[in-house]
């Protein structure tokens, strides 16, 4: 077989069993085109993308702007490492950092390795700035977080199956209770050596836990009464996915560059990735102003990619889609639409128990148990009928469609979701 023969769905499927790493059991679907909110499989069956690859499709699968700018500029220049300046990188920080208000950003690849940028960062500020004792700094995170699946990071998490086995684990971590603000007050007071808080705005993969009103506004200013970093991981609540241009902005749905708005709470440390290149390929963002952002110098931390002349390029254009395309404002009012029409459904049904989400990151609760198949079987007779998402747990099934949805292709896959469960 020639590697680039068609393949049907089964043998691509064999290939990745036999030749590739078992790290993920994927949905038995295999997709060979994306564009917009759809995507083909193999046989040429269409369904709706209700995961957008985890947000990072946020703009539509293959949106011509990207596409055309990713394919600009690789017939241009592709890599030059930082070991040179090039004439991309300027002006893709300048572009991102004001369009999301801050003075600077350290460009890298992968959420993950933006959430650890953003932990070196903070505890460098800690030493230097705060003047905690050197080693000592801690960091508080929340329980059931995924902040990503390196070795630090897995250190902080609680889900076993991330965690086990891939000790020793990275020391300097305080856990605790999500959206508990008396917790988060306890640490702050039992722990003089505190760095920063890092948090999700909503809670994705722990299923889509949306805080309390004012929780993050109040965390913001706990932090800022004891002189401690509020670093917000906006990998995937951000890039307008909860209709706003970030979770963390409370009360805007700016479209433009600059936010008018007063955003309910401005992270000292921003984190971005996913949909910051529209799934077009990987591009992730730490933002801080410059009082934290200064810690870092020559030698301090890098990467072969990190700011490479197409990331530049595919986020400025991927940007340029959010906000030329009011990508917030439509989340937020299909959004609106979804959890309206899929909570009447849960008061009709006795398989769902519930519907929660921001803007459309949106996830339904089955009135089953965590343990249960039911989530899992019910997105694979979505996948017959038509939809494509996975579920988070056992019992709970995100549905997160590209951004670019509209009201009409949304109407018909509530239809397909409704009808779909009530068959079962
Ligand atoms: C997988 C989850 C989602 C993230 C937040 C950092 C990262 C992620 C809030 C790391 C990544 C991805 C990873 C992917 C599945 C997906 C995921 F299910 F794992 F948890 F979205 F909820 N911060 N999330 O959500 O970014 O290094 O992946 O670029 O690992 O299975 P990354």
């Amino acid at each position: 077989m020639a590697v680039l023969d068609n393949l049907t769905s089964q043998e691509a499927i064999d290939l990745e069993n036999k030749y590739g790493a078992h790290n993920y059991h994927p949905l038995p679907v295999v997709l060979s085109k994306g564009e917009g909110v759809y995507v083909w499989d193999v046989e040429g069956k269409k369904y709706y993308d209700f995961l957008s690859a985890y947000s990072a499709v946020n703009q539509g699968h293959c949106h011509p702007k990207i596409v055309n700018a990713m394919i600009a500029q690789t017939k241009t220049l592709t890599l030059t490492s930082r070991a040179f300046y090039n004439d991309m990188l300027g002006k893709y920080e300048k572009f991102a950092s004001e369009f999301f208000g801050f003075d600077k950003l350290l460009p890298m690849n992968t959420g993950a390795e933006a959430v650890e940028t953003a932990l070196k960062i903070a505890r460098k500020w800690a030493y230097e700035v705060k003047g905690i004792e050197e080693n000592k700094a801690k960091v508080i995170v929340c329980e059931n977080n995924f902040h990503g699946r390196t070795t630090t990071i897995i250190s902080f998490s609680n889900d076993p199956v991330a965690r086990k086995n891939f000790g020793p684990y990275t020391e300097g971590f305080i856990k605790i209770e999500y959206d508990n603000l008396q917790a988060l007050k306890n640490a702050l007071e039992i722990n003089k050596n505190v760095a920063a808080f890092l948090v999700e705005p909503i809670q994705g993969e722990a299923g889509v836990y949306v805080p309390s009103e004012g929780y993050l506004a109040a965390a913001k200013q706990l932090c800022e009464d004891n002189n401690v970093l509020f670093i917000a991981d906006e990998v995937q609540t951000g890039i307008a996915r909860t209709g706003r241009l970030l979770a963390t902005c409370g009360n805007c749905n700016c479209q433009n560059k600059n936010c008018e708005g007063t955003p309910e709470v401005k992270p000292d440390i921003l984190i971005l990735g996913k949909a910051l290149s529209g799934g077009a390929y990987p591009v992730s963002a730490v933002l801080a102003n410059d009082a934290i952002m200064h810690v870092i110098r020559p030698g301090n931390h890098g990467s072969t990619f990190g700011g490479n002349p197409i990331a530049a390029a595919v986020a400025i254009a991927a940007l340029e889609v959010v906000a030329d395309e009011k990508l917030a404002i439509n989340a937020d009012r299909l959004g609106e639409i979804f959890r309206k029409e899929i909570g009447e459904f849960c008061k009709t049904n006795a398989l769902i128990k519930s519907v929660r989400g921001k803007g459309l990151l949106n996830a339904i609760l089955i009135n089953d148990t965590e343990e249960s198949s039911t989530a899992w079987d019910i997105c694979m007779k979505l996948r017959d009928n038509g939809l494509l998402a996975k579920p988070t747990h056992g019992n709970i099934i995100r549905f997160a469609p590209p951004l670019v949805i509209t009201e009409e292709q949304l109407k018909d896959c509530i239809a397909i979701i409704k009808q779909t469960i009530a068959a079962f």
